[in-house]
């Protein structure tokens, strides 16, 4: 188990690559260059940030995210010229040692919250929430101009006001497709990129759904183990792989994430892991908890050893945390709730290994 930590780069994340070095037994980043998707990543770009994270004493051999353009997904447009583009970037941070490719293929939107500082009465910090009741009859596009102005604690990442009028359209064309439509796109993707993976050494990982369900009456494809068992059928290959994100997953109570964890590590199709807790508190309504397991719903535990059992090499990081401590940052990626996130799961860690080794 290799544990990283999310980083957005030094241009727009506060926290500086010392403190991430100082948690102890953290290896690496999982890191980005904020590029839009289509894009094909410049290596100059890159090799700098390889440069400026390795001279900070850490790894990055973990890229999250190269975004997929919605050509790719719809089917439509300029997707072949995208797809190209996206080999290349491929074949380039594989030159510069990145082992996994971390990426989504959800249509339109990315991870969606209702209020992204929650107060959690227990101890006044506060975390990111998500309760369907709140959405009421508000479609996406009234979502969005919620968000822009301000009000509520709507977040639709990459969907800013600017790009609204590009937003409608890209709906539109999401009109009448079927979930099993998506996948046909979603195999013409993985069939043009897994061979070179394979060539290269790479492996792509994709993210679950957040959360777990459809949204606005979008297909969306991978929130379920039976999905999931869908996707890697559609590209057999040890390249084509999850990213099993504990907590997206895990909105919904319905995926039993340990056994998630043995059915896709035995096949080895766990590319890389984000680990963290939900509380439930009610259909479709959670909170992000803390990543100590009684203080949510998940087995944090139980994720530890499925983990330790089925696919021990993997890429690990402690994923949303909790604002604490007054902390002021990025809703989700602030410092220290992750750090004591990183801390806790190499805690368990090594008692799951030393307690393996007594037999
Ligand atoms: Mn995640």
């Amino acid at each position: 188990m290799k544990m990283t930590f999310r980083w957005y780069g030094s241009q727009s994340d506060p926290i500086p690559l010392k403190y991430i070095k100082q948690i102890p037994g953290m290896t690496g980043l999982m890191g980005l260059l904020d590029k839009p998707a289509g894009v094909d990543w410049p290596e100059e770009e890159f090799a700098a940030l390889k440069k400026e994270v390795n001279d900070a004493g850490l790894e990055i051999e973990v890229i999250e995210s190269v975004n997929v353009h919605e050509d790719i997904k719809t089917g439509l447009g300029r997707r072949d010229e995208y797809i190209a583009n996206y080999i290349s970037t491929i074949r380039m941070l594989a030159k510069h040692g990145v082992k996994v490719i971390i990426y989504n293929f959800m249509p339109v939107f990315d991870w969606l919250r209702t209020d992204l500082a929650r107060v959690i009465p227990e101890d006044g910090s506060n975390s990111l929430y998500f309760d369907e009741k709140d959405l009421g009859e508000m479609g996406p596009l009234e979502i969005v101009r919620r968000t822009a102005a301000g009000s509520k604690g709507f977040s639709l990442p990459g969907w800013e006001p600017e790009r609204l009028a590009l937003l409608e359209t890209t709906l539109k064309q999401y009109e009448g497709m079927t979930p099993d439509g998506l996948r046909k796109n979603f195999k013409y993707f993985l069939d043009a990129v897994i061979p070179v993976c394979e060539e290269v050494g790479v492996r792509m990982a994709c993210h679950p759904d957040d959360p777990a369900w459809p949204i606005f009456g979008l297909p969306r494809i991978t929130h379920s183990q039976e999905d999931f068992d869908k996707m890697v059928q559609l590209h057999d290959s040890p390249a084509n792989t999850l990213c099993l994100c504990t907590g997206s997953l895990g909105s919904n109570p319905d995926n039993d994430i340990p056994a998630a964890i043995r059915h896709f590590g035995k096949m080895n199709r766990i590319g890389a892991m984000h680990v963290r807790n939900v509380k439930y508190l009610g259909y479709h309504h959670f909170r992000e908890a803390a990543h100590l397991s009684s203080t949510g719903d998940l087995d944090v535990y139980e994720i530890m050893k499925a983990i330790y059992e089925t696919c021990p090499d993997t890429y690990i990081r402690p994923d949303h945390g909790r604002m604490i401590w007054d902390e002021e940052g990025r809703p989700g990626y602030g410092l220290y709730d992750r750090a004591l996130g990183a801390a806790y799961l190499n805690g368990l860690w090594e008692a799951i290994v030393k307690g393996q080794a007594k037999g």
